[in-house]
């Protein structure tokens, strides 16, 4: 059967935006929730994901248009099943006054308010699960208990207020000065990207107890490797690169030490083991830090790692990447070595509780042997939680990577 997506609401008190891309194409069968659009307004870009599963048979919208809340945007074919589950939890449908204009329909003529979920639009739900935040938990501020963004990120203070100090929080939201007063300024709204990053590096500093382990990996064998193997990797799409390398090495490691692959649970008192090995990957990109997730890291071989790297990296750098491809990781890479630097020290993700930064590999001398050698060795920086992680087992863990990251053989044992 064949059902309408209309434009859910974007944001608060936003009725039109412009349509910067379209990430899918007729054909294409998609998932509950998957992006299918990304819109740009005054306030903010945003992706808009699809409120139902099923092949896409039309697009009725192309980049550069104004679109508006309420209108049709694709048409979907829906198997029955979708139907079926869809009476189950109907779609909530935002509540803004829709201008009548003709290609536009009032979305509450398309399916009824839905009574039981929580009244929130597909960007709010997908704004609260980014950061974290059960939407279930979040009061809403509007008609019928509507929840905005702006109710979220009030949830997200308060739990933050809960487990920091009042000093902190004070400081984190507290009024800036005037700055006008000392020379010209542009006010520019933070990108949602920007906000995401914000909210949840501070959600992650005001709530992770974080120690930071630093060593030196000698890559100097490895990447006589890396070289020897780069063209056999280009070969099939790929790009030999560190990064792909430390994400085979990392897989390994969180193999090996379950604990890094966890999450802590504090409201019930529990650490969560996983049996998974999903691993994020920083990527800077011109719109902000992204991080895609490669999932089942510790299955793949290192060519395989290599081709997928590159092709999440592209996708993020050209706002391609889909939610879906977002979240769920349980440890993350941030390298910076292509760009720069002696060290750092990045920030656990939230709901994480290690994350490996690495720093430009230089070649520095080390005594070796009885005689002093010039050898290439990689700074790395690992941040950890330490509710759950003590000084000796991140010790460990990087003792363990740099083992590996030396002898590069015992990758293949
Ligand atoms: N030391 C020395 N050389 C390194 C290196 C390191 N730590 N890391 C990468 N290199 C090398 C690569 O091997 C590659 O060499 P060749 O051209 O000889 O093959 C070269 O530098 C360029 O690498 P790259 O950047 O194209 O690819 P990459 O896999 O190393 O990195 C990615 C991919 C996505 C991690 C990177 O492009 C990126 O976005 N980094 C920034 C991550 C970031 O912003 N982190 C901060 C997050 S917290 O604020």
């Amino acid at each position: 059967m064949k059902k309408d997506i209309i434009l859910p609401e974007i944001a608060d008190n936003v009725v039109t935006g412009y349509l910067a891309s379209v990430l899918v194409s007729v054909g294409d069968v998609i998932e509950e929730d998957q992006s299918i659009i990304e819109v740009e307004t005054d306030k903010a870009t945003t992706d808009i994901p699809s409120s139902f599963g099923g092949k896409i048979i039309d697009i009725k919208v192309n980049a550069g248009d104004e679109i508006r809340v309420g209108q049709v945007i694709m048409v979907l074919e829906v198997e029955e099943s979708e139907e079926a589950e869809e009476k189950k939890s109907p779609v909530v449908i935002p509540d803004l006054p829709v201008p009548k204009e003709s290609g536009i329909r009032d979305p509450v003529e398309v399916a009824p308010k839905a009574s039981i979920l929580v009244p929130a639009s597909p960007s709010v739900r997908r704004f609260a699960r980014e950061l974290g935040v059960d939407i279930n938990r979040v009061k809403g501020s509007g008609k019928d208990g509507r929840i905005s963004d702006d109710d979220v990120k009030a949830h997200t203070k308060a739990v933050i207020q809960g487990g920091s100090t009042q000093s902190n929080l004070q400081t984190a939201y507290a009024e800036v000065p005037d700055f006008s007063q000392w020379g010209t300024i542009n006010n520019e709204p933070m990108s949602r990207i920007r906000q995401i990053t914000a909210e949840s590096t501070l959600n992650s500093w005001q709530t992770i107890p974080q120690v930071v382990q630093f060593n030196k990996a000698d890559i100097t064998e490895l990447e006589k490797f890396r070289q020897m193997s780069k063209t056999q990797v280009d070969k099939v799409g790929g790009k030999l690169t560190m990064t792909a390398i430390l994400l085979k090495v990392s897989a390994l490691a969180l193999r090996q030490f379950p604990k890094f692959n966890a999450s802590v649970d504090m409201k019930n008192k529990q650490v969560i083991y996983k049996d998974f090995v999903n691993i994020g990957v920083a990527v800077d990109t011109p719109q902000g830090l992204l991080v895609p997730i490669v999932r089942d890291a510790d299955k793949k071989s290192l060519t395989e790692l290599s081709i997928e790297i590159g092709q999440l990296a592209e996708k993020a750098r050209n706002k391609k990447l889909t939610a879906e491809e977002m979240h769920g990781g349980n440890f993350t890479i941030s390298n910076l070595g292509g760009i720069g630097g002696t060290a750092f020290t990045p920030i656990v993700y939230p709901h994480q509780v290690a994350i490996l930064g690495v720093s430009k590999a230089i070649m520095e001398q080390v005594y070796r042997d009885e005689k002093f050698e010039a050898r290439l060795l990689m700074p790395l920086s690992l941040s950890y939680d330490h509710r759950l992680i003590d000084g000796a087992d991140g010790a460990r863990f990087m003792g363990w990577i740099c083992k590996v990251m030396e002898q590069p053989f015992s990758l293949w044992l």
